[in-house]
């Protein structure tokens, strides 16, 4: 009773709505350890199970080859925060207008929004978050001197071991439920951006400065503050300490998340296990490098596998992988130059990150959001392939059903019978996201609306969608969307924009 009057005070604060809905496990509510792995710009095209080629990732492989493949599974947006975002809430990212990307921002969850992490507390789950984080921190200008918070310890996290935005954002520290690990107090870390008014870089080296000091050339922006060579999105001073080591970063997140697991293998526990890559900067570990033959994107690409491989040993060894989901994915897709000459074009030979989808991360079309989509628990799950359509969105609905909570968000689906059991139906429609543009598939149909912009980034060279004309795909017959039929097919163009006018409003 007490359980039942805190869920409901809970979502009249949260705004999510509780309806009764029995879990696809008949009302037997089993509690597995849920993990959550998740990539950082990896493509359709990246993993060898998606698409065989010249790139391998024997260990992803094995959780697609052994679990259900979703080849139809998509992130809700084509960057990263609001990918993030979605994944945790359950909400679309063009709802909140914080949600694009973010450079040393503030926290864009509201602590009173339900996420997973607090659904499965609300179970008796302990929950952890160990690598990117990208969803803002604090409520203003962060101190990173003291403690942070807001943060993911005030979303439902018990845990957290990050970094607060990207690998080449400042400041480059780990941060351990709202501390900066190994932060000398008479050593502190200041911190600014471009976009701020103090636009200062405290006289320190910086790319633009000082190119001759980098061992990674920037390409376009990261021509900030120097740190181990790499010049970044940004300014940095002080914590010489507390600085990270790009090159162990790998072992370092895989290390904090295998002793997570080993602390908490007695409760069921949750972990959001978040790999930096294979998003800029590379810097796989010397003992990565030319493992792939595609220089550091390749070869980090190479080494997040191993990582996964090494998470799932633990997992067997702590006698536990038969009561743990795994859930794979990526956040966006793939891009090649992300604003550091680091060979990934010219090194890529005939590897195709998208799978051969059209465009890429920051795309509305396909690359941008189908990414590959994994299910893995072993015994429990039949191996298996779906060509459902699926959205990261609906996570948090499938994970509520699974554990028996009944916290529904309004965007999500309840899939935990298609993830668990490769059955039932799956999404009718979904609304795409790329860079707070927007687009919609319905069954085989894709329609983009018309939008300003060039139809080519300029740097990273990736199509983004834009044009003057609305687009039609039929994705069945032209997977690769090379064939625009809005002129041939009016009338299911117009089914199609009063649909998505429908869930996304004019102003779209
Ligand atoms: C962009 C960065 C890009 C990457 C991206 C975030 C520039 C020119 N480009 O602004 O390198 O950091 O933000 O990527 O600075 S994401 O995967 O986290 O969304
Ligand atoms: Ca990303």
């Amino acid at each position: 009773m007490k359980k039942n009057l805190f869920r409901i005070v809970l979502s009249l604060f949260s705004g999510v709505f509780i309806i009764s809905c029995d879990s696809i496990l008949n009302k037997k509510i089993i509690q597995p350890n849920i993990i959550i792995i998740y990539t950082d710009d990896l493509g359709y095209g990246d993993v060898s199970a998606y698409k065989k080629g010249t790139l391998n990732t024997p260990n992803i492989d094995k959780l697609a080859n052994e679990g259900i493949r979703f080849n139809n599974g998509y992130s809700s947006s084509a960057t990263c925060s609001p990918s993030r975002y979605a994944l945790l809430t359950g909400i679309y990212p063009w709802r909140n207008p914080r949600a694009k990307i973010i450079t040393g921002g503030s926290l864009i969850i509201d602590t009173t929004e339900m996420t997973i992490p607090k659904i499965l507390k609300t179970q008796g789950y302990r929950t952890g978050i160990v690598g990117k984080w990208h969803l803002g921190l604090g409520s203003g200008k962060i101190n990173y001197n003291t403690n942070i918070s807001p943060g993911p310890n005030q979303i439902g996290f018990d845990y957290s071991h990050i970094m607060a935005d990207t690998q080449d954002r400042v400041p480059c520290v780990y941060i351990e439920n709202g501390d900066v690990i190994n932060l000398d107090q008479n050593d502190p870390i200041k911190v600014n951006f471009f976009h701020e008014k103090e636009n200062n870089d405290y006289g320190l080296p910086t790319g633009l400065k000082n190119p001759e000091l980098t061992t990674m050339k920037w390409h376009h922006g990261h021509n900030g503050s120097i740190i181990n060579g790499i010049p970044r999105i940004g300014y940095m001073k002080g914590g010489e300490k507390a600085r990270w080591s790009d090159i162990d970063m790998a072992d370092h997140f895989l290390k904090k998340a295998q002793d997570y697991i080993k602390e908490n293998k007695e409760n069921p526990f949750f972990l959001y296990y978040t790999l930096q890559q294979p998003h800029v900067p590379r810097t796989p570990h010397p003992r990565f490098e030319g493992k792939s033959g595609m220089g550091p994107r390749g070869d980090a690409i190479i080494e997040a596998d191993w990582c996964i491989g090494e998470l799932y040993k633990t997992l067997k060894s702590e006698g536990i992988l038969d009561n743990t989901l795994i859930i794979f994915s990526s956040d966006n897709g793939p891009v090649l130059n992300d604003g550091y000459y680091d060979d990934a074009v010219e090194k890529l030979g005939e590897h195709t990150p998208s799978g051969g989808l059209r465009g890429g991360k920051y795309s509305l079309f396909e690359a941008g959001t189908k990414v590959p989509f994994i299910t893995y628990w072993k015994e429990k799950i039949k191996p298996g392939v779906s060509n459902k359509i699926i959205s990261q969105i609906d996570l948090f609905n499938s994970i509520s059903s699974i554990v028996g909570a009944e916290y529904r968000s309004k965007d999500g689906i309840d899939f935990s019978n298609l993830i668990i059991n490769n059955q039932g139906k799956g999404r009718k429609e979904l609304i795409l996201e790329a860079s707070t543009r927007t687009a919609y598939r319905n069954g085989d149909w894709v329609m983009i609306p018309p939008y300003n912009g060039p139809a080519i980034a300029p740097n990273v060279k990736i199509e983004l969608g834009n044009s003057t004309d609305f687009k039609l795909y039929n994705l069945k017959e032209d997977p690769y969307q090379k064939t625009n039929l809005s002129k041939k097919e009016p009338e299911k163009l117009n089914e199609m924009i009063s649909s998505f006018v429908k869930i996304r409003g004019e102003s779209f």
